[in-house]
């Protein structure tokens, strides 16, 4: 079997590399292992010189390969153009986005640096998978280096039209960049779609195809069994009393909706007065981020807003919304969500969310919670048993927490039934494995006897 090369920004840090955790580690896990792997990308340190040779270690049968940057070629990379310029334009946000040719001038060196402390390491045969919108160029740049292997590359976020994509200055060269990889996987058929059409048009040969990323559901729902019955839970369910609990975890970032969603909540407080003091809204949101201008931003009006809404809804014995900007424990979230009746996922604009289908898999069989899931997350292409909302409407999502909070029990099992089995046919494994199965017939397409390019 070739070996597998996965290219990220951040590899996963040397204390998680023995049991990969995290998210794209977890989706990884089964790709990795028991093959011979390796893992390249930042070290997460700053160096003083551009080229530094990779740091390797190995820990089984994958080596972790890392660079240092440059911090002001690392600045403009990251903070610049990939979160400040390509986070918004992708996720459809035009307005928020900020542009400088020294940024992206940051993100091609960067690009470059990566594939020229890589291109030494690789093997022809390998299988070299590059992940996400921070290194988009990488497989052009290892290309003009002269490695004419197996390069594959998956976009994590949304791929928006060409009304929007059009407004990327450069964007022709960033698009043509794509052209360089054999396989390129879009995690739902719309994202592939509006690339398919740009690439074409500028009469680029590669084309896009679907590959939506899932979780590793068996594992997840065994978690939260054993943390709904773990001290923090039981804490969470004595401090309810009794109320129904409703669930928000996401990353602080503008793309999840959580202001919105705070004014849906309120918008539930004052429609549907049945629901006062019997609701709770816990929302997890550890700061992301926390060093680019928008994200500050956020926090203060999140901070104003739950401010607000408790002052204006809370009683003597009752607060409606309990927001939290500290990390909780992956497995303490689990439980959470075990012990909520209803999650509530309101992105304006998401690859996926993972999120939504941990709440699935969290929930008891027998008496599952409901799913309050935007259309415009990747996820609710697959999640036909959710109700669905336009995140843009805060009555609407008052609305549909009416419906989830008043749904009958077999509705509630029937739905979460069908997302069930959503969530165990695309899971984690699966989405590796469909992708790396056409990474590695991309050769395979070659006439016989041909020399590998
Ligand atoms: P994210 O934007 O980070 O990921 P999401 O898919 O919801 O969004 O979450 C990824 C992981 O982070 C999940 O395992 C989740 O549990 C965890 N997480 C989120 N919020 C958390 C919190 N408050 N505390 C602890 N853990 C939290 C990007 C794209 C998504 C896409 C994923 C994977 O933006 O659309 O689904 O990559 O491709």
């Amino acid at each position: 079997m070739s070996r597998l090369v996965i290219v990220s920004n951040r590899v996963p840090p040397p204390r998680e590399r023995g049991q990969l955790a995290g998210g794209l580690a977890v989706a990884l896990r089964e790709a990795l292992a028991g093959r011979e792997a390796m893992w390249f990308g930042w070290s997460g340190s700053h160096a003083h010189a551009a080229a530094t040779a990779p740091r390797q270690t190995r820990v089984g049968r994958i080596s972790f390969a890392t660079i240092d940057l440059p911090t002001a070629d690392y600045e403009g990379y990251y903070r610049g153009f990939s979160n400040g310029m390509l986070w918004p334009l992708l996720h459809y946000r035009l307005g928020l986005a900020e542009f400088r040719r020294e940024d992206l001038a940051a993100y091609r060196r960067v690009n470059e640096a990566f594939a020229a402390a890589l291109r030494p390491l690789l093997r022809p045969d390998d299988l070299v998978w590059v992940q996400d919108y921070h290194l988009i160029p990488l497989g052009a740049c290892l290309r003009r280096l002269g490695f004419a292997g197996r390069v594959g590359f998956f976009l994590h976020v949304p791929f928006p039209p060409q009304a929007i994509f059009g407004a990327l200055p450069q964007g022709a060269a960033l698009l043509a960049d794509f052209d360089a990889y054999d396989v390129l996987g879009m995690q739902t058929a719309d994202d592939a779609e509006n690339i398919n059409v740009m690439l074409a048009e500028a009469g680029h040969g590669v084309r896009a195809a679907c590959f939506p990323i899932g979780i590793d559901p068996d594992s997840f729902a065994a978690e939260a069994r054993t943390a709904a019955v773990g001290p923090e839970a039981e804490r969470l369910r004595g401090s309810l009393a009794q109320r129904s609990l409703i669930l928000g975890v996401d990353r602080l970032d503008y793309s999840k909706g959580i202001p919105l969603r705070f004014r849906g909540f309120a918008q539930l407080l004052k429609r549907f007065p049945e629901h006062r003091n019997r609701v709770t809204l816990l929302q997890i949101a550890p700061v992301s981020r926390g060093d680019v201008a928008q994200y500050r931003a956020l926090r203060r009006e999140l901070d104003e807003l739950a401010g607000r809404i408790n002052g204006e809804h809370a009683e003597f014995d009752w607060v409606p919304l309990r927001y939290l900007t500290q990390t909780v424990a992956r497995t303490t979230l689990a439980g959470f969500q075990r012990v909520a009746r209803i999650g509530l996922v309101t992105p304006l604009r998401d690859g996926m969310n993972l999120v939504a289908k941990e709440f699935v898999a969290a929930q008891d069989p027998a008496d599952p919670g409901a799913l309050v899931l935007s259309r415009f997350a990747g996820a609710a292409r697959a999640l036909e048993g959710a109700i669905v909302v336009n995140p843009y409407d805060p009555d609407e999502i008052a609305e549909a927490l009416h419906i989830a909070l008043t749904m009958p029990e077999a509705e509630r099992r029937q739905r979460w039934e069908r997302m069930w089995q959503a969530v165990r046919q695309h899971t984690a494994a699966t989405w590796a494995k469909s992708f790396l199965a056409q990474l590695a017939a991309a050769a395979a397409e070659l006439p016989a006897g041909a020399v590998q390019r």
